[in-house]
């Protein structure tokens, strides 16, 4: 599956510092295919106008294909309508969005706002800042020995006094899936509403939110073949009907009086100003790409690739896996150590062998400390990974170890 599609992307027929460019850095950003450049490029050359405002040919297909991206996305997702996705700037936007909109209105002092250790910087900070203005207090489920979230204190962790959960569907460090469904039915108990971090877990993973059981599903094209500077927020109608926008201006509302406004209907109300209209147009089509080859089968590629990579780590000596090694568990984001060698220069000398990697703390500072890793090196697979490029990896790793000096 894999060769075929690899001709869809151009950039990686590039070559890095003389070598084959092996891109290993999805869970940063994905590649884009012809077809999602094509889009993009086609809708500036045929329709560009604004959306929602115009009398005009332009604006009404502008606005036609915007909100075409919208019913691919709901539909993508198992949404029962495209008014429960609002587009956003990506997920950090999305959760910023839920945080102030949902959170800032809602929380007051004792209540609660239950996260994971492995969360992103995206699902910790705006967190924070909530529970700075409203008295809320935020409280971590820890991890167990195989890097996934430790459960076994749910209960008592779960009482009334928990109103969000906030979790993310694939650690971008571990590679661990974030245990969902338990969540959804623990929070259900207390009435807390529950919020998956789709970033890592919707572009890998089938997703269908009408039998996931969270109220909100938030995740970035760019990270699944589409442009950067969008992405959306799935919530349950009645939650984004009570919702309050956090974001105020042109497009979200009914009616502007001097003192006061009234908003407009879902999902406009929470889409301030003019919204990215050629990236919706390329996240359409990077949508229709994925279902082109399928979620079932993008999954599968993973656990084949993600297995392989596994395998040929455990050749290289001296170099640690950070996160679970069963693939029945995890994504394709491997972190891994390399003797006492700083990620950072691991990262240096694969680039030198066309080998794109990520080194640092990946935006989840917590939870590197809680692992006691001061940084990984990160390897990422999406559907155009190849053997290939693994082979790459291993042979990079074993020239980093030379010129460090393990043996
Ligand atoms: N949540 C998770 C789990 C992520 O992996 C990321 C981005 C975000 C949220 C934020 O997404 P954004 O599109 O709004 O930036 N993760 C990474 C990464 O692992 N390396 O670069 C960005």
């Amino acid at each position: 599956m894999t060769n075929h599609l690899r001709a869809d992307f151009p950039i990686l027929d590039r070559l890095v510092n003389g070598k084959r460019l092996a891109y290993l850095d999805s869970g940063a950003t994905t590649q884009k295919p012809i077809q999602v450049i094509d889009a993009v490029a086609d809708y500036y050359k045929t329709c560009n106008s604004n959306v929602h405002r115009g009398a005009h040919t332009l604006a009404d297909e502008a606005t036609t294909a915007y909100e075409g991206a919208r019913a691919k996305v709901a539909q993508f997702i198992g949404a029962d309508s495209s008014d429960e996705v609002v587009f956003t700037k990506g997920t950090t936007g999305a959760l910023n969005t839920i945080a102030y909109g949902w959170g800032l209105n809602r929380l007051q002092e004792g209540d609660r706002i239950l996260l994971t250790v492995m969360e992103h910087h995206a699902n910790v900070v705006p967190w924070q800042l909530v529970a700075k203005h409203t008295g809320a207090e935020l409280v971590y489920l820890e991890l167990d020995d195989n890097y996934r979230v430790d459960l076994s204190g749910l209960d008592k962790i779960m009482d009334e006094r928990v109103k969000i959960v906030s979790v993310s569907g694939m650690s971008n460090v571990t590679g661990a899936i974030g245990p969902v469904a338990e969540l959804v039915a623990a929070a259900r108990r207390v009435g807390a509403i529950v919020i998956v971090d789709g970033a890592q877990s919707v572009p890998h993973l089938p997703t269908n939110v009408a039998t996931l059981g969270a109220d909100f599903v938030v995740f970035s094209a760019h990270k699944m073949l589409g442009p950067t500077g969008i992405g959306a927020l799935w919530g349950r109608r009645e939650i984004l009907n009570e919702m309050e926008p956090a974001e105020g201006g042109g497009e979200m509302i009914a009616d502007v009086q001097l003192y006061e406004s009234r908003w407009a209907p879902i999902p406009h109300k929470f889409e301030a100003g003019t919204p990215p209209i050629a990236q919706a147009v390329g996240f359409g089509a990077a949508i229709d790409y994925l279902e082109k080859i399928g979620m079932t089968e993008v999954r599968r590629h993973e656990i084949e690739i993600t297995q392989y990579a596994l395998d040929r780590l455990a050749e290289v000596p001296d170099l640690r896996i950070v996160g679970p090694t069963d693939v029945a568990i995890r994504g394709g984001a491997v972190s891994f150590e390399l003797g006492d060698v700083h990620p950072h220069d691991v990262a240096t000398i694969l680039d030198q062998e066309g080998v794109a990697v990520r080194a640092g703390h990946h935006c989840a500072k917590p939870l590197m400390r809680y692992l006691n890793v001061p940084a990984t090196a990160r390897a990422s697979f999406y559907v155009y990974t190849t053997p290939e490029d693994i082979d790459q990896l291993v042979t990079g790793l074993h020239r980093a170890r030379e010129l460090f000096g393990l043996t």
